[in-house]
């Protein structure tokens, strides 16, 4: 008669799982808890203690830990010397390792890390050490043994003793997916643990949440994770899908770009991206002209576009955005009868916050490499110390247009050129190897739409992200008819620039920081 162990802390399932073990002629051994239940419900079963012959301590502590549980657990079967082994000491063989680890995950999700950082001791308690050391040893002995982890593999199990169709091939996939487990589930505990940002050993759990239909092209396979502990996929991007078809790998770029983007923001705003590039944003006084004037930079790059609201949206606004193909519309809220114009469009993606937006001061960035990862902090901040460099102070309407362009620089890629009036992009130039590229293409854009701006008013000021290395882009500025330049300054050229902004009249500041966005 084969031996299987029932350790399991969520006891869903396990009783019809015990069962059809037993109708097989297994015998049972369980932990304290789990015996129990077995036994409440007529299930003939030995306690690991009297398999051990030692009790449970130190409050469950030691439990299975334990040579005559481990002992037949890790024995080779075919090594005459190993079987000896057990036989001398009196171990009986384990053929099936079913654990369910104490809920680490639930006793965070409960009580998190608080600011103090002062770990709780509930949360340490539900470190699992017996539970993982059951399921490791099981899965190292994969070919004698069949290790379950997840509730979700007992059928499968049963399904196979019943026809004596247990291939070796299964029982490398459960070993496998143990040894997945107990990295998530040690990598979830040394997050909580750590207090450094970048530990030696960086362990981020990842949870894979779902596959997506394919990645940045057809051909890419690719899937959804999170960063641990989060199990529905709305936590990745804070929001909530209500309408629409599955969000797709480029959709979750770009939604992710366009929140961020639209949070610099405290009055209504609207932000336009596509391929990870704002082709327009606006802040105005309402939610609907912010649209509009974002969507007045670049009408045309707006088409099947990503659009981010930084407040809710009425029914004025959806009127208007259901004149557009757009394939996603992410907002903390939206009126019911904005809800209903825009659910008629099947094709749109809706969502909505579900998640307030915090900017993670130390949250992390990652970017994955062939065989290694980057990892730094967001670029959370905004300006250093703002420093007039041009005899000419920019006026108020330029100082209003700079603050808010510069803002949109942070989020566009590098090299950027960022062109606004008031506070409205009317020109955005990105992703170019030279910067003055940026600035030539942000031109184009500008003059290809009719803005009607009163330009005395609105006078057209420039961001960039980073220096000006020659005083080229100052030159070409002026002739497209800007008048307030902010870029972060500290180039060995700085006084080219400056004497080249002070010829034409241009007042420029310097930010004192630079917003690489690669
Ligand atoms: O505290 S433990 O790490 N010490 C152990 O020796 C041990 N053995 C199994 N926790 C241990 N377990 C865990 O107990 C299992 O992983 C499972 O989560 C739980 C089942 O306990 P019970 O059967 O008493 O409900």
């Amino acid at each position: 008669m084969s031996t299987a162990l029932l350790s399991v802390s969520d006891k869903t399932g396990i009783i019809d799982f015990a069962k059809e073990l037993k109708n097989l002629g297994w015998n049972i051994i369980s932990s304290g808890g789990t015996a129990k239940i077995l036994k409440e419900n007529s299930i003939e079963c030995r306690e690991i203690s009297e398999v051990t012959e030692f009790p449970e301590i130190l409050g469950g502590r030691v439990k299975t830990l334990n040579p005559k549980i481990h002992g037949g657990i890790l024995a080779i079967r075919n090594k005459t010397d190993h079987i000896e082994q057990l036989k001398r000491h009196g171990i009986g063989t384990i053929d099936i390792v079913v654990v369910s680890l104490y809920p680490f995950e639930a006793a965070i999700n409960k009580i998190p890390k608080p600011a103090d950082k002062k770990i709780d001791q509930n949360v340490i308690e539900n470190i699992d050490i017996g539970g993982v050391a059951l399921l490791r040893a099981a899965a190292k002995n994969y070919k004698d043994v069949i290790v379950i982890c997840d509730l979700n593999d007992y059928k499968v199990v049963i399904k196979n003793l019943k026809n004596n169709s247990i291939t070796e091939e299964l029982k490398l996939a459960l070993a496998a997916k143990a040894f997945r487990h107990t990295a998530y589930y040690d990598s979830l505990i040394s997050t909580y643990l750590t207090y450094e940002k970048f530990p030696m050993q960086i362990a981020i759990p990842l949870r894979k949440l779902s596959k997506l239909r394919y990645g940045e092209n057809p051909h890419q396979e690719a899937a959804l994770y999170s960063n641990g502990i989060e199990q529905d996929k709305s936590v990745v991007i804070s929001a909530k899908q209500l309408h629409g078809k599955e969000l797709s790998y480029n959709n979750y770029l770009d939604l992710e770009a366009a929140w961020q983007l639209v949070h610099e923001f405290n009055n209504p705003a609207c932000a336009v991206i596509k391929h990870n590039n704002p082709c327009g944003c606006a802040e105005s006084t309402d939610i609907k002209d912010a649209y509009l004037k974002a969507l007045d930079c670049d009408p045309v790059s707006t088409f099947g576009g990503i659009i981010a609201f930084n407040k809710a949206v009425e029914k004025d606004t959806a009127v208007e955005v259901s004149k557009l193909f757009v394939e996603c519309v992410i907002a903390p809220d939206y009126s019911k009868e904005a809800l209903d114009i825009l659910t008629q469009k099947k094709n749109i993606r809706l969502l909505i916050q579900t998640i307030p937006y915090q900017e993670e001061k130390n949250s992390v960035e990652y970017r994955i490499m062939s065989h290694g990862m980057l990892a730094q902090d967001r670029d959370n901040q905004l300006l250093n110390e703002i420093k007039l460099m041009t005899k000419r102070q920019p006026t108020k309407a330029e100082s209003e247009a700079l603050d808010f362009a510069w803002k949109v620089s942070k989020h566009v890629k590098s090299n950027a050129i960022i062109l606004a009036r008031g506070t409205q992009t009317v020109g955005v130039g990105a992703g170019q190897m030279s910067r003055i590229d940026s600035l030539k293409i942000a031109a184009e854009k500008m003059k290809s739409v009719k803005h009607g701006l009163d330009e005395r008013l609105f006078p057209l000021v420039l961001a960039s992200d980073a220096f000006f290395p020659f005083p080229d882009v100052v030159e070409e500025s002026a002739k497209v008819g800007v008048t307030a330049i902010v870029q972060p300054g500290g180039s060995v050229k700085d006084n080219e620039s400056i004497k080249s902004a002070d010829d034409r009249n241009i007042a420029m500041i310097a930010a004192g920081m630079r917003h690489f966005r690669h």
